[in-house]
């Protein structure tokens, strides 16, 4: 009897898309199938972008009881299988195994399709976006065993953060009256980037004029973002711990004064930026528990927690578990903006008065992600990134205003890209995971109400694996990265779009080859995340490499689109994110 490997959405839902790999052994024992069908199941730059709750996954959690006719598992394999699950499993199927953007994994489901059947869909994967772990190799046969027995088990239940752990994690460094009431040095604040160097949690201040690394600062596990407060003293940086380190600017070598942990995932932290509100507040984001955070801007003392459980925006069914994604400070009101991916929904949460606490719930599109301001900062532009989506609000009004298809697969904008097309004025661009679309949408409904918000034009960049686009207000040129891009020349440069020619038919883009230009020889060079000096003078690339492997950054002169600087360090391990003070401050993308 031939085996039949089926999608994710032909496995655990109703959609019947089936894709038979001719295989001639029996059910039980896995024979090689056709590698034409094989190739179909490798996972996409899409596929393998997927949360890893790995801090998760080192928690100790009970085993749940074996129910009768469920595999037994011991403890060290089902230690072992949590972890995997954390690690690789939950971002998608979710904590609980509920579902996510891949199917629930609860027992119910996984029963009826019994052991086999999941055995070999962890092995192949499926074109529908599951990850083809075992012919892949990430995972070993026995591994792949292990898991397709534990998702027969009941899901394991991991702890909740409430106020008494996030006070316990609290630590004030240095009290407020402490720290100094004047700038202690003598850097150029503004022109100061926060890099992460992602595995060794830390971040490198690192001079803009100087490229001198300025100090490096211990932070969360897997350091993901940093943002900087209204004055441009403080910086907040979370790790996927997390962790927030709030580290002051002002003094003279900067460091953490204050430090607190918000869950046990989190991915994202901000700051209050509205008029009167100034450093006043920060709030963090976390995947789990499904909660965000609201602390004091100069201690990180937390002073509520909301939840972020309940109902899909449309379904209106219960979600366990729905991860916070990106956040942004209003430049309108006292607002945050919270990103709530798994419901679909966006809350504005009035801080104007934590206690009676006050929140707008916008009804946008499941799977949000990241985004960014249009250049006015009256809309911010999120992708719904599995439904190729973007939701636009306004922040004046407090409302949605569009949710509009961006014709490509897959969209990651990071904050964006903000510019003056030559045909269709003022437009905010977002790459895409998926392909090699780059989606421009009007942003300006005054003196452009044809364009505004609709898709006004898709260039072809280099390929799919696109995480980041930038731009900057003096800059002529729109940078955009392919860094999980297969192919390492692609994955190693960056297509450069001259705006002026936008007006033409198929714009075409120059490549720089950034991991070239580094030096490096070794690795895959991967090249991340374009920033701006403060003058938006030059732009900034990272050359990630593994974390025994040199890495790199790159400064590309913006006038000429040519190499500046190359900045190297034994310290610099796998520098990913770079946030310039002034640019991250002021929302300029
Ligand atoms: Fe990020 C932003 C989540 C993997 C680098 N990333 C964001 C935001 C979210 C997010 C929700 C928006 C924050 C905000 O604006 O408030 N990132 C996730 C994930 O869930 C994901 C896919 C997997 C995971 O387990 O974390 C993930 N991110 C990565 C990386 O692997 C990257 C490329 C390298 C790294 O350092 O981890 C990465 N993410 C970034 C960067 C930003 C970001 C640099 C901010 C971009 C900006 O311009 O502001």
């Amino acid at each position: 009897m031939p085996l039949r490997i089926q999608s994710e959405a032909g496995l655990l839902g109703s959609v019947a898309l089936v894709v038979a790999l001719s295989l001639t052994g029996g059910a039980a024992a896995q024979t090689q199938p056709n590698p034409a069908d094989v190739k179909k199941h490798e996972t996409t730059p899409g596929g393998q972008y997927q949360p890893s709750l790995d801090v998760l996954g080192e928690k100790a959690v009970e085993q749940p009881g074996t129910k009768p006719g469920s595999p037994q598992l011991s403890e060290a394999e089902f230690k072992r299988a949590n972890q995997i699950y954390f690690e690789r499993c939950a971002g998608c199927h979710g904590v609980l195994r509920k579902g996510a953007t891949g199917k629930p994994l609860t027992t119910d489901v996984t029963k009826k399709n019994g052991y086999e059947y999941l055995r070999d869909f962890i092995t192949y994967g499926s074109p529908a976006g599951m990850p083809n772990w075992g012919t892949s190799n990430e995972l070993t046969k026995d591994e792949v065993d292990l898991m397709a027995r534990y998702l027969l088990n009941d899901p394991a239940q991991p702890p909740e953060f409430g106020m008494a752990e996030m006070r316990a994690s609290w630590k004030v460094v240095v009290p407020v009256e402490q720290r100094p009431t004047k700038q202690m040095n003598k850097l150029d604040i503004d022109n100061l980037f926060s890099v992460t160097l992602r595995d060794t949690g830390e971040v490198a201040l690192i001079d803009g004029a100087t490229k001198q690394i300025v100090t490096r600062l211990k932070t969360g596990y897997a350091v993901h973002i940093s943002r900087i407060s209204a004055s441009g003293r403080y910086l907040y940086v979370i790790g996927r711990d997390a962790k927030i380190n709030l580290i002051d600017l002002w003094m003279e070598t900067p460091a953490t004064v204050a430090e607190l942990k918000v869950g046990n995932e989190a991915r994202s932290v901000e700051t209050s930026k509205y008029k009167g509100y100034e450093d006043k507040y920060a709030i963090a984001g976390a995947y789990w528990p499904p909660q965000y955070v609201l602390m004091d801007g100069a201690t990180l003392e937390p002073l509520k927690i909301v939840s972020t459980r309940g109902m899909i925006y449309d379904e209106q069914t219960y979600h366990p578990e729905p991860r916070v994604a990106s956040i942004v400070a209003s430049h309108f009101k006292p607002e945050f903006l919270v990103n709530v991916k798994e419901t679909g929904k966006i809350r504005l949460v009035d801080y104007s008065d934590i206690k009676n606490l006050k929140e707008t719930e916008i009804e946008a599109e499941r799977f949000l992600h990241d985004g960014g301001f249009d250049s006015s900062k009256r809309y911010f532009m999120v992708a719904a990134n599995a439904r190729s989506k973007v939701a636009v609000v306004d922040m004046k009004e407090s409302r949605l205003v569009k949710v509009i298809d961006t014709k490509g697969q897959t969209p990651h904008p990071g904050r964006g890209a903000n510019f003056v097309h030559p045909k269709y004025g003022p437009v905010w661009a977002t790459g895409h995971l998926g392909d090699e679309t780059i989606t421009l949408i009007g942003t300006d409904p005054e003196k452009h109400p044809k364009e505004a918000w609709t898709v006004v034009q898709t260039l072809s960049g280099q390929g799919g694996g696109s995480l980041f686009l930038k731009t900057h207000p003096k800059s002529h040129y729109l940078y955009v990265d392919t860094t999980l891009n297969p192919e390492p020349e692609i994955a190693s440069s960056v297509a450069v779009f001259d705006i002026k020619d936008l007006g033409q038919d198929k714009p075409k883009y120059k490549v720089l080859p950034i991991g070239e230009w580094s030096g490096i020889k070794e690795g895959q060079r991967r090249v991340v995340q374009g920033e701006f000096n403060k003058d938006g003078t030059e732009i900034w690339f990272s050359v990630w490499n593994g974390k025994s492997q040199e890495s790199a950054i790159v400064v590309v002169d913006d006038q000429t689109l040519k190499l500046k600087n190359v900045i190297k360090d034994k310290s610099l391990v796998t520098p990913t994110g770079k946030f310039n003070v002034l640019n991250t401050r002021d929302d300029i993308y």
